[in-house]
């Protein structure tokens, strides 16, 4: 039921926004004038909420969460601001008495892309589950001027153009030019004596750059609560350095306050993969810095003394690259603060925890030793206080184990001295969490074994989530209208809800319903798909989808053998009883990842031969959908029927598109990895596709000696499928092009695709079997709705709460729905 007073409001707000804030008459409005316009009135009702949640906060002296992060991954805000205030309907009512389409407004929107993908993605789903939850929290990170860049795909290859998500105005923030910080960089540490005789240290720095905060509220689910998002951008301390314009180097100056912009300038690209780069380092320095700055400067308005620091503040490092800030906080509390060494030191290690997102050597972060230095001189006189103190420690508690010092030591000393971060965390911080049951297993018994020996107690595993308001309500309106009919409308604050639906997989008439949603969102897919890769789809035809970044470890590669796998065999047996099919991609690849990108390519040409063969038509289509970002996967995964999970176990540390799949009804098809292995007992393995070896299969055959070739001269389908690869019969009789992962495959096979080949062609028969029985079929989909409860991050958040930061929600007073 729409409120008419509240169409009225959002009218009147609207033609107002446009008249006062932007200076437009409706006739001369373009569509983001219109988009702004709806912002801005939709804005104020965030806005009340917002400062009525700091009122109740500073009122209450509560208790807060820092949660640190170097990407929040947010998606756009309209949509999901009016679902969280409950004015979706009002909003849409409103726009269209004045003539306009909700939609094409929302469409409008430019996400802000401030991360790279299941990391960033986390953190903006958690700031979604701690408003909703009402805990009092700050996020803190960085206001990239450029995000993750967009994808474009020509002649079948990935090419990155820069994403200007600022350029049309950006209506969810608000500038706080009062709010700033010096951040110093460089330059060298000198000791002196203070007025009370205690030696001190002090850093000169070479330059200083300043950080001023840009704040972006963040909704709770329809309970008055507006949680804040405090993303810093990097400003020169003096816009012209006029020492420099005297002397007549106009440019100079120029050059220093460019120098200083270039630290928020841009995200790196790189997912799970880092490179020693001194800009990324200072870019972490740089926000966590202001973060702790401000966290202190927030403290010390109610008082001086900082000694209960870490009972007003639990702070959360979400993976390494905000670790520094143990470093930081020390050198806050020890040089700024004349705090003493232990003191400082307890409060630290009470303060933090740190959650561990990868196993993947390649992306644990060091820094070479000598650019941390140079970069942060004082800091790593801090590293090296505090691994001395702390191997004094584990020399102490194991006597005579020389071996176990070093490899605890925060400096790995093996090919040219390095800090290790991840060591920083873990000395730094009382918890240690992974994010799913076997990751944080794996964590425990290889990654930080030596540690997990030390310290059994800090760890603990808190299985990731995502928000169903975003992943269910927002994206699946056809199917939250279903459930909520069903059961409802509790279920977006209490997942668990679902539930209630299993006894209706045995309804016949609600599967039926349950099966009209799908071929709806499919057609609505279908329409993408063609305005977007220019491919037509049968919405008739199962929707097998992969979306996610390229990675080898992911393998979108095995998912395309078995593409060419099928291909073959429909082309052997033209009455072969296989349903028609859709295989879907999407993702985009590091733009330094020259594998990664020719599997794109590879995707791209397979999909251009199968598409056109007239003997497979109608049987078999393959599409790339560029640009896989937050708004983009909205009409994906509503649409998708069988979701790939299909990493090399032991890699994927959770993944969270998986969850998000599962929750709109697909069924996975996946191997015991990351989170797939607890989807799948919660869905019941009866629904679930599972293939490929274990974490300790693996082990164990690398232990044997694995042989790929042997794979390939004893199967007849990976050979036909692997020549198909090598003669160019894929690639417009271009031999060369996949040789590399032809003689990868055949070589090393590092992430053992041959190894998992054939059960991975096998489950996919399976999956025919059983999507030839849509009863039976629905009957899996909507069980592994009803089961995907515990997946929610409310639940995850909630884990954190309890075992982690040891805050409890403080409701927002006088916060009825009203606005
Ligand atoms: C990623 C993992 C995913 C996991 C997300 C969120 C990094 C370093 N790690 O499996 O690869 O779901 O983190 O925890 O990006």
């Amino acid at each position: 039921m729409t409120d008419r007073t509240m169409v009225e409001a959002v009218k009147k707000e609207f033609k107002e926004a446009l008249f006062a804030a932007l200076g437009r008459f409706p006739e001369a409005a373009t569509p983001n004038d219109r988009y702004l316009a709806l912002s801005l009135a939709v804005r104020r009702h965030v806005m009340r909420r917002w400062v009525r949640t700091g009122e109740t906060y500073w009122k209450n002296a509560s208790r807060t969460v820092c949660y640190l992060s170097a990407e929040f991954l947010l998606g756009p805000h309209l949509a999901n601001n009016l679902l969280n205030l409950g004015l979706r309907e009002e909003a849409g009512q409103a726009m269209s008495e004045l003539g306009y389409d909700l939609d094409a407004i929302l469409a409008q929107e430019e996400e802000p892309g401030l991360g790279n993908g299941g990391l960033g993605r986390l953190a903006a789903c958690y700031m979604d589950s701690l408003a909703t939850l009402q805990i009092p929290t700050l996020g803190y990170g960085i206001r990239y001027e450029f995000g993750i860049f967009d994808q474009l795909i020509r002649d079948g290859w990935q090419v990155e153009k820069t994403d200007k998500w600022l350029a049309l105005g950006n209506p969810w923030e608000t500038p706080r030019p009062e709010i700033v910080f010096d951040v110093p960089l460089g330059g060298h540490t000198e000791g002196y004596q203070d007025e009370e005789g205690r030696f001190r240290v002090r850093w000169v720095p070479e330059r200083v750059v300043r950080g001023v905060g840009y704040d972006v509220p963040i909704l709770g689910y329809r309970n008055g609560t507006a949680n804040l998002l405090r993303l810093w951008k990097a400003e020169a301390t003096e816009s012209f350095d006029f020492e420099a314009f005297n002397q007549g180097d106009y440019w100079g100056a120029v050059d220093q306050k460019v120098d200083s912009e270039n630290i928020t300038k841009v995200l790196y690209p790189n997912d799970e993969r880092v490179r020693g780069k001194q800009l990324r380092l200072e870019q972490q320095f740089f926000f966590v810095s202001c973060a702790l700055q401000d966290m202190i400067r927030i403290y010390q308005q109610r008082k001086k003394d900082l000694s209960s620091f870490h009972e007003k503040y639990a702070i959360q490092l979400n993976d390494t690259h905000p670790a520094v800030g143990v470093a930081e906080l020390m050198r806050l509390l020890v040089d700024v603060h004349g705090m003493g060494w232990d003191e400082a030191w307890e409060i630290t290690r009470r303060t933090f925890a740190y959650t561990n997102h990868t196993l993947l050597p390649e992306a644990l972060e060091k820094w070479k030793v000598e650019m941390f230095g140079a970069v942060l001189p004082r800091h790593l006189e801090i590293v090296y206080e505090i691994n001395r103190r702390f191997l004094d420690e584990v020399r102490r508690r194991f006597p005579g184990e020389g071996s176990r010092a070093a490899r605890l030591s925060l400096i790995e000393e093996t090919g040219g001295r390095s800090v290790r971060m991840a060591h920083l965390a873990s000395v730094g911080s009382h918890r240690i969490n992974g994010v799913a049951a076997l990751h944080s297993e794996l964590l425990k018994a290889d990654l930080l074994r030596d540690f997990h020996d030390l310290w059994p107690e800090k760890f603990l595993n808190v299985t990731n989530g995502v928000t169903p308001r975003r992943f269910l309500a927002l994206a699946n309106p056809r199917l939250a209208a279903l459930v909520t009919e069903a059961i409802g409308d509790g279920w977006p604050k209490d997942l668990e809800r679902l539930r209630g639906l299993e006894p209706l997989a045995e309804d016949g008439a609600f599967r039926a319903k349950w099966r009209a949603v799908k071929r709806a969102n499919k057609a609505d897919l279908a329409g993408v798909v063609q305005a977007r890769a220019g491919v037509e789809c049968d919405p008739d035809s199962l929707f097998d989808v992969q979306v996610k970044r390229i990675h080898e470890y992911k393998r979108q590669h095995l998912n395309v053998l078995h593409v060419i796998a099928l291909w073959q065999r429909l082309r052997r047996q033209k009455k072969a009883k296989a349903p028609a099919r859709t295989v879907l991609f999407g993702g985009k690849a590091a733009p330094g990842y020259r594998m990664a990108k020719l599997m794109i390519k590879l995707v791209h040409s397979v999909a251009e031969v199968v598409n056109a063969d007239s003997v497979t038509r109608g049987r078999l289509r393959v599409a790339f959908i560029p640009d896989y970002n937050v708004k983009n996967c909205m009409p994906i995964f509503p649409a998708a029927e069988l979701s790939e999970q299909i990493s090399t176990a032991g890699k994927e540390a959770s993944g969270t598109g998986n969850m998000k799949f599962a929750m709109n009804g697909a069924l996975t098809i996946g191997t015991l990895d990351g989170a797939n292995v607890e989807i799948r007992e919660a869905v019941g393995k009866e629904n679930f596709f599972l293939f490929g070896l274990t974490v300790g299969e693996i082990q164990a055959l690398r232990a044997r000696g694995y042989r790929p070739r042997d794979l390939y001269e004893g199967d007849p389908v990976l050979r036909d499928v692997l020549d198909a690869l090598a003669d160019g019969a894929l690639s417009g009789g271009d031999a060369s092009l996949f040789r590399p992962i032809v003689d990868q495959l055949l070589g090393e096979d590092p992430w053992l695709l041959l190894a998992d080949f054939r059960p991975y062609l096998e489950s996919q028969a399976e999956v025919e079997r059983a999507y030839l029985d849509p009863e039976h079929w629905t009957r899996m989909s909507i069980l592994n709705t009803a089961r995907m409860g515990r997946f929610s991050s409310d639940r995850s958040i909630a884990e954190y709460c309890r075992d982690v930061w040891r805050v409890t929600p403080v409701p927002i007073e006088g916060s009825d729905l009203e606005s």
